[in-house]
């Protein structure tokens, strides 16, 4: 509103003045390092529950996840993850999909999309999460092989570079239980990635990585790691909030790298009053965050409109519904 109305102040001087009229404001850029940035906390480390920064203060990290980058990669290049960033962001999330015509199929794009999506979110200053983003291949045993050699060339890669989270599998599903599948194939996606990197690792768990409290029953041993809890606000509520509470009091640390303002499928909503719940929630336990997701498919949790190009800086104008109400939160 307050914008609507200092665009029509600006629009009355600049058209009395002579001048072509903008019609809404654009926003800052490039993006200056902030106090939330990697410049200012360096290397991430766990102290109990709480993520803190190189010198131990406890940091909070907010921002987007992509959708699938074969599909939507273009909400993965330098500039969409720079306005991002200019929302106030400090955290992006590179999803890159195993299955549905992803790495397993095409792993030499998929990897140099991937490195182009760190590297640009780099150069922002941001934190950024590889999420090696297995939905439809539920077991993230099926790939494991792959995966360990990824996460070992991609740990190797960025062992220098603070930015950089390991998401080990985004939502194992199906048939799958903690204790046979998830956490061996968890200890040894760790074990590759500390040859390399002391890199933040982030553990999802059965039920779309609902299931937490499986995790916590036979946690992981080893520094640096917390669990992954995704939820959808249209879908979940208080029994996955009091799961985050049991998890934290056990003493182990939550991440939730995924979230979004509709129903689980990914629209439906979007669930606002719910959402805003939802982040209350994190934000007085201090835990940190990714929406879904960055793009501008016509689906209730694309945080922009459909046909929102992805090569200029946006303004609200172009956030859709669920996008306003998460870039607000940024
Ligand atoms: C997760 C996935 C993510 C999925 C979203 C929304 O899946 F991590 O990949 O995104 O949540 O469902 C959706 C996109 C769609 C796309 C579809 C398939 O939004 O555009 O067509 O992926 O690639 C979840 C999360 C929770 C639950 C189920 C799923 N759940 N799921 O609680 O039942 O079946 O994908």
């Amino acid at each position: 509103m307050i914008e609507k109305i200092v665009s029509l102040i600006l629009s009355a001087v600049l058209f009395v003045s002579g001048q072509p009229i903008p019609t809404v404001p654009v926003l800052p850029s490039p993006t200056i390092p902030t106090q939330n940035g990697v410049s200012a906390n360096g290397w991430l480390q766990v102290s109990g529950t709480q993520i803190c920064n190189e010198r131990s203060e406890p940091l909070v990290l907010h921002g987007m996840s992509t959708h699938g980058l074969q599909w939507y990669g273009q909400y993965a290049g330098p500039q969409a993850i720079q306005n991002t960033a200019s929302f106030g962001a400090n955290l992006f999330r590179v999803a890159m999909y195993t299955g549905e015509n992803g790495y397993i199929a095409q792993p030499e794009s998929m990897k140099a999309q991937a490195i182009a999506a760190i590297d640009a979110a780099i150069a922002q200053d941001m934190y950024v999460i590889l999420d090696w983003h297995i939905l439809s291949d539920g077991n993230p045993m099926t790939y494991a092989d792959q995966a360990e050699a990824f996460f070992s060339d991609m740990a190797q890669r960025y062992k220098d570079t603070p930015n950089v989270l390991y998401e080990i599998c985004n939502e194992p599903n199906g048939n799958v239980s903690w204790q046979n599948d998830v956490k061996p194939y968890a200890q040894r996606m760790i074990q590759a990635i500390r040859a390399h990197s002391r890199g933040l690792v982030l553990v999802g768990s059965p039920t779309w990585s609902q299931d937490i409290h499986l995790a916590a029953a036979d946690p992981l041993e080893g520094e640096n790691l917390l669990y992954t809890l995704h939820f959808y606000t249209g879908t979940h509520g208080q029994e996955l909030r009091a799961r985050i509470d049991d998890v934290l009091n056990k003493g182990l640390p939550v991440f939730v790298s995924e979230w979004g303002t509709s129903r689980a499928d990914g629209s439906g909503g979007v669930f606002l009053q719910e959402s805003a719940q939802w982040l209350d929630f994190l934000q007085e336990r201090g835990i940190s965050w990714a929406n879904w997701s960055l793009c501008d498919k016509n689906e209730t949790s694309a945080a922009l409109k459909p046909g929102t190009p992805a090569d200029r800086a946006w303004t609200t104008d172009d956030l859709s519904e669920s996008g306003r109400f998460v870039f607000e939160r940024f």
